[in-house]
């Protein structure tokens, strides 16, 4: 059986948030989200004490470096008053001045700043005026139907992906969220015939999707008092199917693949049992097989894991294969929360 290189995948995530290598270059605009993979595959390991002082500090203020907070009367909307709204990029501002009305904040870029600050030891919720900022943003974004928009831009993604991030945000911050109960109605019209559920009403079923579906819909089931206690179960419609169509998703070599047809990737590994954790399903899989995929198979020599057998590593491959392995209780990792894709220790009560 092969052995979880817990050394050398702590080596792996310090060397990438020291200096990102090439090939992230094209990444820039994201580094929000490359810093979390590595901080969340640190926290796995249970590492991230071993992170220095004062990359903590100079790592905490170039998160906040990329807040921003703009008046809403400064876009077309109906926003009454002065207020402003909060958010962060996903990495730090190239415009040139002049061009702020392109220097907007993101959902994912806040999501994940704020995971960042829990990670290295910062209060993300310490600034009131900045939460009632970001719950405007997070309003703003929100469409008609209940779904949510990536930010104020034209042109802006728009799908069940968006919509996570945002039920995400607001539960680790605390926030309120308007029309829950159309957003939940957002997520059935995404439901597919064979279970699954695609990024837009209609879409293909797919792995990424029903896991934006599924963790979102637990997280709103708590926003709704009528709704906290009852079991997703009961709420999903197909619910068998549901959990046939992502059993189907563990192929011959004990790895996964996102729909009907495709090579597995470790990924996957990720969002389909993440998913069924999440439903309390996760005994449905074969353990073994799925750990046996990720150590022999993606696990790198030089530390992380790759998307598939002879890849180089990258970061979100390599936190998301730990993530998978700790949904099966492995004692070398953390504690986790599928939900929030977080450790368990940084997850408020309601997201469990
Ligand atoms: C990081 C926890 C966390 C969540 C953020 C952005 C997001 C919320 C979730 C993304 C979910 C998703 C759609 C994942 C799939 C990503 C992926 C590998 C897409 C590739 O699609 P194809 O068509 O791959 O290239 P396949 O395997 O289908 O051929």
């Amino acid at each position: 059986m092969p052995e979880l290189q817990v050394k050398k995948h702590i080596a792996y995530f310090k060397r990438n948030l020291m200096m990102f290598p090439q090939p992230y270059q094209e990444m820039d605009s994201e580094r929000m989200v490359l810093g979390y993979f590595c901080l969340l595959g640190l926290d796995l390991l249970k590492a991230l004490e071993e992170i220095r002082e004062q990359d903590k500090i100079d790592w905490i203020a170039w998160v906040r470096s990329c807040r921003v907070a703009k008046r809403c009367d400064s876009i077309d909307k109906d926003v009454k008053g002065d207020a402003y709204y909060v958010g962060y990029r996903g990495g730090p501002c190239t415009m040139t001045p002049g061009n702020e009305q392109w220097d907007e904040p993101m959902l994912a870029g806040t999501l994940f700043a704020a995971c960042n600050l829990l990670f290295l030891g910062d209060n993300p919720r310490s600034n009131t005026e900045d939460m009632k900022g970001i719950e405007r943003f997070l309003q703003l974004c929100l469409c008609e139907d209940g779904r949510y928009r990536s930010n104020l831009l034209p042109g802006a993604d728009e799908d069940i992906r968006q919509l996570y991030m945002a039920v995400s945000t607001a539960t680790l911050l605390e926030l309120k969220l308007k029309n829950v109960e159309q957003s939940l109605d957002y997520i059935k019209s995404c439901q597919r015939y064979e279970g699954g559920f695609g990024q837009t009403p209609g879409a293909e079923a797919h792995a990424g999707a029903t896991f934006c579906a599924i963790a979102s819909w637990k997280l709103l089931n708590k926003m709704i008092p009528e709704f906290r206690g009852k079991s997703l179960k009961k709420c999903i419609p197909h619910y068998d199917r549901l959990l046939r169509w992502l059993v189907f998703r563990q192929q011959s070599d004990g790895g996964f693949n996102g729909r009907t047809q495709k090579l597995t990737d470790t990924c996957y590994s990720f969002w389909v049992q993440a998913t069924l954790s999440i439903l309390g399903e996760i005994h449905l899989v074969e353990a073994n097989a799925s750990r046996n995929f990720l150590l022999e198979q993606t696990q790198h020599l030089i530390g992380g894991f790759s998307k598939v057998h002879g890849e180089y590593p990258d970061v979100l491959h390599s936190a998301l294969g730990l993530f998978s392995l700790a949904l099966h209780d492995d004692s070398k990792l953390s504690d986790v929360c599928p939900a929030l894709c977080l450790t368990a220790r940084f997850c408020p009560e309601e997201a469990k």
